[in-house]
């Protein structure tokens, strides 16, 4: 398995339950580290440019609304396998469907105040990465 790197946001209401150290140690717990971070709060601009991929998706403004009702942590993760460990570490998108001992199940309250984002793909990591983080901002291993 190759060594990648995923982006991952804390959002909002995990960061409002003073959740983020356990969130984080739960990724180190499984083997990721954390590579870069910071603390930001979204304009709806940035939100909108962010999630541009599901402008046309019904849920769309209120993903916006939540993204940017107060700061969120972003995170690049490194690690093998890191974009599908991350997903599996944070549980499907609904809270009610994710398994005993994830993220979203142990963390997350609806399908909008979910908890944490993580990149879905290589190609959206890059793009995520990004996003966020200038290249001398990242400390790899
Ligand atoms: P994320 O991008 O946040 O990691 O979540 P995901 O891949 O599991 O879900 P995605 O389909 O990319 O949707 C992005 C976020 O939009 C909200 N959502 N709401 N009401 C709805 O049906 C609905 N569907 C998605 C969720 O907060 C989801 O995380
Ligand atoms: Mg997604």
């Amino acid at each position: 398995m190759a060594v990648e790197r995923t982006l991952s946001i804390i959002k909002p209401d995990a960061v409002a339950r003073n959740a983020i150290g356990e969130i984080l140690a739960r990724f180190e717990r499984s083997g990721l580290r954390v590579v870069a971070a910071r603390m930001v709060q979204m304009s709806t601009e940035q939100a909108e440019s962010f999630y541009a991929v599901h402008r046309e998706r019904p849920f769309f403004n209120d993903l916006v609304g939540f993204m940017t009702s107060g700061p969120v942590l972003v995170q690049v993760l490194e690690g093998e396998d890191a974009i599908r460990k991350n997903r599996e570490i944070m549980g499907e998108t609904n809270p009610k469907e994710a398994a005993a001992g994830t993220l979203r199940h142990d963390f997350a309250e609806s399908i909008d105040a979910n908890a944490v984002h993580g990149s879905d793909s290589p190609e959206t990591a890059e793009r995520e990465i990004d996003f966020f983080f200038k290249a001398d901002e990242i400390f790899s291993r």
